[in-house]
């Protein structure tokens, strides 16, 4: 995956569309946490405000994004908390191998914990230095450069730590459940295939 390419079957969109399922939710900062829950090491569930997300360790990724419809948009610079480092805070147990990325309203993305724990994997504040905006997933997104844009969801409220897979909400409606968009993964009768 080099710089500028785009996966196959992939065409440049025009600036950045906003494109996801249902209403854009309204932020309130006195109602809103992030909770992890699930396999937790110790069991419990573990929750932060808003505030307390950005008093956590934040860097900056790179990043091109794939429409699994077939649009890309490239050369987004995303500010935020290393999914990863939210594992320290939070650790899984020890047969911990997928999470749920839920999100406001009850969408949800599954994970591999791989792909969770991956470099680029950020739950983004900001995007080209400027807080997200609401359309684009304020306050908080959780951005998956290497996988399908329906991997990374707007409104972010939770990570569910999971011992075996689960769907989400577009894995369960026909959409790849790995959703790479270098091997073309975009529908669930592809994951019969084996390259
Ligand atoms: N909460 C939520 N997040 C979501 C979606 C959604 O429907 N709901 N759609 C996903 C899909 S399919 C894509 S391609 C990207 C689009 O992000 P954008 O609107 O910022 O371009 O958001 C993802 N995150
Ligand atoms: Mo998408």
């Amino acid at each position: 995956m080099e710089y500028g390419m785009l996966p196959p079957g992939q065409r440049l969109a025009k600036g950045w569309p906003i494109s996801h399922y249902g209403p854009v939710p309204r932020f309130r900062p006195d109602r809103w946490t992030l909770q992890v829950f699930g396999a937790t090491a110790d069991g419990r569930t573990r929750s932060w405000s808003f505030d307390e997300v950005c008093a956590m360790p934040r860097t900056t990724v790179e990043a091109d994004l794939h429409c699994a419809s077939g649009t890309s948009t490239v050369g987004h610079t995303f500010f935020g908390v290393p999914a990863g480092a939210l594992l320290a805070l939070a650790p899984p147990a020890a047969g911990v191998s997928h999470v749920m990325a839920w999100a406001e309203y009850g969408y949800s993305a599954n994970l591999r914990l791989a792909d969770f724990t991956a470099d680029t994997t950020l739950m983004a504040t900001h995007h080209n230095h400027e807080p997200l905006t609401a359309e684009h997933g304020f306050p908080l997104r959780l951005v998956v450069p290497h996988l399908f844009g329906y991997k990374g969801p707007k409104w972010l409220r939770g990570i569910e730590y999971m011992t075996r897979d689960r769907r989400g909400f577009w894995e369960e409606r026909g959409y790849h459940n790995i959703a790479d968009p270098w091997s073309g993964q975009r529908h669930s009768y592809q994951e019969d295939e084996h390259p």
